[in-house]
C-alpha cells in the first residue's frame, strides 16, 4: 500500500475530490498553508493499492492546473527578515506537488 500526498491550490481541490471519489478512491482532504505564499492550499492523502498509484497521479494532473501568481513585496517590519522580497516576482504554481510514502501498515477499525 502507497500513501500518496498531494499540495494542490485550493480552486482545484473540488474538482479533484470529485473526480476522486468518482473513480472509486478514498481520500482525506486537510486544509494547509504553503510556506512561500502563506496562501491557503489543499492536501490530499489517499491511501490506495501499489498498483493504484499510476492511475491516482494521472487523476491529480489531470484536475491540477499550472496557475502564475504574482507575490507582492512582504514587509520585514515586525517579522523576519529572511523571507523579505523587495519586488513583486510571478511564480509557477501547481498543478500539484505530490508524494508517494510507502505504508508499513493500515488498521481500519
Ligand atoms: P508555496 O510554498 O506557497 O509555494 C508556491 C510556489 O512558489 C511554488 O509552487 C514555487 O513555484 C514557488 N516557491 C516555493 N518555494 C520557493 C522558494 N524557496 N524559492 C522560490 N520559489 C519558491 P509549487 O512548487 O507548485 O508548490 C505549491 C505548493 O506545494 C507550495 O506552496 C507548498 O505548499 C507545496 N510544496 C511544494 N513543494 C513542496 C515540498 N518539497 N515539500 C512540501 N511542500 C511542498
Ligand atoms: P471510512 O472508510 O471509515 O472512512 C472515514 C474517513 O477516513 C473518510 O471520510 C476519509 O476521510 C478517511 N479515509 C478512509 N480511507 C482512506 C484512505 N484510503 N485514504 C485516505 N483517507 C481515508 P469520507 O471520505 O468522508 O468517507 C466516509 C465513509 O464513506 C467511509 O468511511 C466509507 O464507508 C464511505 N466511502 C468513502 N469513500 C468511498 C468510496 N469512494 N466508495 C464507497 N464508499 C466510500
Amino acid at each position: 500500500m502507497k500513501l500518496v500526498i498531494a499540495v494542490v491550490q485550493d480552486k482545484d481541490s473540488s474538482r479533484l475530490s470529485n473526480s476522486l471519489v468518482k473513480q472509486g478512491y478514498r481520500a482525506t482532504k486537510m486544509a494547509s498553508t504553503g510556506g512561500f505564499l502563506r496562501a491557503g492550499n489543499t492536501t490530499f492523502i489517499i491511501g490506495v493499492e501499489d498498483e493504484q498509484v499510476d492511475s491516482v497521479l494521472q487523476v491529480i494532473q489531470a484536475n491540477c492546473k499550472i496557475r502564475e501568481q504574482l507575490v507582492s513585496p512582504v514587509s520585514p517590519i515586525g517579522g523576519t527578515t529572511d523571507s523579505y522580497i523587495p519586488f513583486p516576482v510571478e511564480v509557477q504554481v501547481g498543478g500539484a506537488a505530490v508524494f508517494v510514502i510507502p505504508v508499513e501498515r493500515f488498521e481500519h477499525y
